[in-house]
């Protein structure tokens, strides 16, 4: 029944859902439009009385597939109740009509695809990164190496290259936060394969140092590429991981008397803790050299909070600390 006839109706009807569900364990459809019957303005009612019956455990809605409130509401109730993975269909049908609409005011796409053209081996890789193909993204590393790039090439010429793509795709709303999450995933696969290739290289060590990505920053991604190639120069690495307190960095700095701290912050809000943990290693009167990092880091900044080293990129960065460590030993 319509609730402007029956006010209760539609709590009954939610009722029933979940009954049937609970003590039946059957599968339930509804006609979701005639609720509104006798109302202005009827698809607001309708588009959120099937979101509350979706959230109730509706398996089946009969609703008009061409009108826009009701499909928005299915779609987003989908990501909601967790069953959208990723948030994929709900992202490529707003997408689409991001797209429609841009082609309608410019005349062009707004979603330039990665050059499915390039077919060589660095190219796939680099696309498999952008397109978060996890599935395939050892497979291909293992191909690059059979043509005999090295691992600092894998990483450097490819896969960081693809996840820059996905940070300017990002950056101009192109790509949705979970696209990025599949991006990083697929990152974090390709560099445990090349963590493995480099593993059996290693030589005596040249000194300890501890990383960590500052607290309140979840990205460890060039954190866990400077750990590679440092491990792989034969250094030792402690590895705090990310999202780490100043405290445990300046208590595991001591414990472990590591030659060298090395800070890791993606973001302008994270930046500043690297001053506040450089300003308790300093307080505590620990020894050890400090190098700090990440795309937001700058020299500038890197001498004003007093860092002993700035690390520019991972390569560079590896560079610097084994000249640290000569001035330290
Ligand atoms: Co986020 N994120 N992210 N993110 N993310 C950025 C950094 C951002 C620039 C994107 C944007 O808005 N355009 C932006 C920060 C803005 C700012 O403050 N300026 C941002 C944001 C806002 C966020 C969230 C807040 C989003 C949200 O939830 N609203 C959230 C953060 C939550 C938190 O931390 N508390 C978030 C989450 C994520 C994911 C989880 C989805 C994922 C991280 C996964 C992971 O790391 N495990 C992610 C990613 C992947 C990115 C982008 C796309 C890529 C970052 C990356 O890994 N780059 C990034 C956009 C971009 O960069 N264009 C972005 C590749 C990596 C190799 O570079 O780390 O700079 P980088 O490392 C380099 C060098 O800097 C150097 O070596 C590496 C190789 O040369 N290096 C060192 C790094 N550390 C070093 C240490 C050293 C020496 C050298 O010595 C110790």
């Amino acid at each position: 029944m319509t609730v402007s006839a029956a006010p209760e109706s539609a709590k009954e009807t939610l009722k029933a859902i979940r009954l049937v569900k609970e003590r039946l364990g059957l599968a339930t459809v509804l006609g979701v439009s005639n609720i509104s019957f006798g109302l202005p303005a009827r698809e607001v009612i309708n588009a959120n009385f099937l979101t509350m019956a979706l959230a109730a455990g509706l398996d089946a809605a009969i609703i008009n597939p061409n009108n826009k409130a009701m499909m928005d509401a299915f779609h987003a109730s989908l990501v909601l109740m967790n069953k959208d993975v990723r948030a994929e269909r709900y992202i490529r049908r707003h997408q689409a009509l991001t797209e429609t609409q841009a082609v309608r005011a410019e005349g062009a796409p707004v979603f330039a695809a990665p050059n499915a053209a390039d077919q060589s081996i660095g190219g796939r890789l680099k696309r498999a990164v952008i397109e978060g193909d996890e599935e395939n993204i050892t497979a291909l590393v293992d191909e690059a190496l059979k043509e005999g790039w090295e691992p600092i090439k894998i990483s450097n010429e490819a896969l960081v290259p693809g996840l820059e793509e996905v940070g300017r795709l990002f950056a101009s709303n192109r790509y949705y936060l979970p696209q990025v999450m599949l991006s990083a995933d697929t990152m974090k696969k390709a560099f445990t394969r090349l963590k493995q290739e480099m593993q059996g290289r290693k030589g005596p060590s040249l000194g300890k140092v501890l990383l960590a990505t500052v607290e309140g920053d979840i990205h460890d991604i060039g954190k866990n590429i400077v750990a590679t190639l440092l491990e792989n120069h034969g250094f030792e690495v402690i590895d705090l991981g990310k999202n780490v307190s100043a405290d445990r960095i300046v208590e595991e700095a001591e414990k472990n008397k590591v030659d060298i701290v090395g800070l890791s912050a993606l973001m302008t809000t994270t930046v500043l803790e690297m001053d506040v943990v450089i300003k308790r290693l300093k307080a505590k009167g620990i020894k050890a050299l400090t190098i700090v990092g990440g795309a937001v880091v700058t020299k500038e900044f890197s001498d004003k909070i007093g860092a002993d080293e700035y690390g520019g990129d991972a390569l560079g960065a590896i560079e610097k600390i084994k000249r640290l460590i000569g001035t330290h030993a």
